[in-house]
């Protein structure tokens, strides 16, 4: 029980700014000397699910194997960050639910904003019709309705975020 480290699993759209704040308090642990891995949802599809695409059943069993592999790794005491969209309530409960401790935070920001920055141009393929089932635009994404963290990036910078995120890593009785 000790040796458990929470996952801390970053769910939300497209461009919403997961890995952007993933990375972050990824490097900012690792140099504080907290032994972490971050699974990013696009890294790992290319890696582990290549068979995968875009169905409900797809992105769910992609939110399995990333809860799979993070209550592994979090089992033996490594802080895990988890960033993927991760649309579907049900298996991002699950996903969690395989590991001992969790930290979920819900990466926002209203679809106008996303589709503003349109970072990979997604979106604008989405409007265009040429992408379809777009998470947010016609393919569903369920709020978490219990979050731990609520993180809107159209109102709030990077360094705040990841601020955030670090304050609720942080043992209560250490702040
Ligand atoms: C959502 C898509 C799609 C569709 C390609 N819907 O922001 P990105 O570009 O770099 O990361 C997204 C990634 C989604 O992988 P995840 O494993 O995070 O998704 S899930 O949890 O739903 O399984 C996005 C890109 O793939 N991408 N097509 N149709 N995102």
């Amino acid at each position: 029980d000790l040796l458990h480290a929470p996952v801390v699993w970053f769910t939300g759209l497209s461009g919403a700014g997961k890995s952007t704040i993933a990375k972050r308090v990824a490097d900012e642990l690792r140099e504080s000397g907290v032994g972490i891995e971050w699974l990013d949802g696009d890294e790992v599809r290319s890696i582990l699910s290549p068979d995968l695409g875009f169905t409900r059943a797809d992105r769910d069993l992609q939110v399995t194997r990333l809860g799979y592999i993070a209550s592994l790794l979090a089992r033996n005491g490594v802080v895990t960050i988890v960033s993927a969209i991760s649309p579907y309530e049900e298996s991002r409960k699950r996903a969690l639910e395989m590991c001992h401790r969790s930290v979920l935070v819900h990466v926002d920001a209203p679809l106008s904003v996303l589709e503003a920055r349109d970072t990979k141009g997604l979106y604008r393929r989405a409007r265009e019709g040429s992408l379809l089932g777009l998470t947010g635009v016609d393919d569903p994404y369920e709020s978490p309705l219990d979050p731990d963290l609520r993180i809107d990036t159209s109102s709030m910078t990077i360094d705040e975020a990841v601020a955030k995120v670090l304050l609720a890593l942080t043992p209560q009785e250490a702040r």
